[in-house]
């Protein structure tokens, strides 16, 4: 049996949650058009008679602002060092910049296998796309490299296959049920944040985590109390919105996905606290759960 650990590392928003969810074909790392989605190293576990390949989805690889972001990168580096194979995920349709050649520069991925993911072509402009490999291929000349649309899954099942000849033979190192590292809570919390994610705009999104305040599964329907965390008084009203219409908005939509995930019936409750720049915060970056640790 082939086994194996693979980093999913690449730029904020080039696709990679995307990528990791139709590669084991389970949802379990949120995807938003917002860049800095992903916050924590994510394990999605890939299973068959053949292999078990574990994959780590990370957090986009971006020039920090805050403490939060050093944490993100360093969950991302990291996982760099620990690793069977690395993909590499590029959006396609951008030019290369600043962006991929700070990742170039401050990832150690040169002593290992290095799959270069070439994704969203369906955005792409052939010449321009032509331009970015060449960058690449002349910076990873030993590397494998790979159209997809992790979007629509086109090329994605040639990822698993050149991922079978690359790794070793090895031991399942998890149980063949699993499909994550993460419980539930955490994808509660999740959901809640996709959902804020994806209704706000600009700069709200990232200011935001999601605090389980408590949670019932004893009682029909689950009880779920959770606290959305800002960092400013004015964007507690942005959250809220007029007439608390776009919290709603945001605790019937994740209601409605928490309820399929669990296949259950939840009772959902949000309110709204502000943590004073929580993301410089040594101690709410702890609470919230974005600690790198080793
Ligand atoms: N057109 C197109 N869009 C894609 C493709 N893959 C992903 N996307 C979109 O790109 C956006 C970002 O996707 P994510 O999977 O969240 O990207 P990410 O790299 O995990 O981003 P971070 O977690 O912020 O680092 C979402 O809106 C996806 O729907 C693709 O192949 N084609
Ligand atoms: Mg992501």
């Amino acid at each position: 049996m082939k086994s194996g650990f693979v980093a999913i590392l690449g730029r904020p928003n080039v696709g990679k949650s995307t990528l990791l969810n139709r590669l084991i074909n389970r949802n379990v790392s949120i995807v938003t058009d917002k860049s800095q989605t992903t916050r924590n190293r994510i394990i999605g576990i890939y299973n068959s008679e053949e292999a078990q390949i574990v994959f780590v989805d990370t957090p986009g690889i971006h020039k920090p602002q805050q403490k939060l972001g050093i944490e993100m990168n360093n969950m991302a580096y990291s996982t760099a060092h620990t690793v069977d194979a690395t993909m590499l995920v590029v959006d396609t349709s951008k030019p290369f910049g600043p962006g991929d050649k700070y990742i170039i520069d401050h990832l150690s991925i040169h002593d290992r296998p290095l799959i270069i993911v070439f994704n969203k072509i369906d955005l792409a402009r052939l010449d321009k796309a032509e331009l970015l490999k060449n960058t690449y291929r002349d910076y990873f000349p030993g590397a494998i490299f790979i159209d997809v649309v992790a979007k629509e899954g086109f090329n994605v099942g040639e990822i698993i296959k050149i991922l079978m000849n690359i790794l070793p033979e090895g031991p399942a190192y998890y149980p063949k049920e699993m499909v994550t590292d993460k419980d539930e809570i955490f994808r509660i919390k999740e959901i809640i944040r996709e959902k804020v994610l994806l209704i706000l705009r600009q700069e709200v999104p990232h200011s935001i985590a999601i605090y389980m305040e408590h949670i019932e599964w004893e009682k029909k329907p689950i009880e779920i109390m959770a606290s959305i965390i800002v960092e400013k008084e004015s964007q507690k009203g942005i959250v809220i919105g007029a007439s608390g219409r776009r919290i709603k908005e945001i605790g019937s939509k994740a209601r409605s996905d928490i309820e399929k995930f669990l296949k259950q019936h939840v009772y959902l409750e949000l309110q709204v606290k502000v943590n004073p720049d929580w993301r410089d915060d040594e101690k709410s970056l702890q609470q919230y759960g974005y600690k790198y640790e080793k």
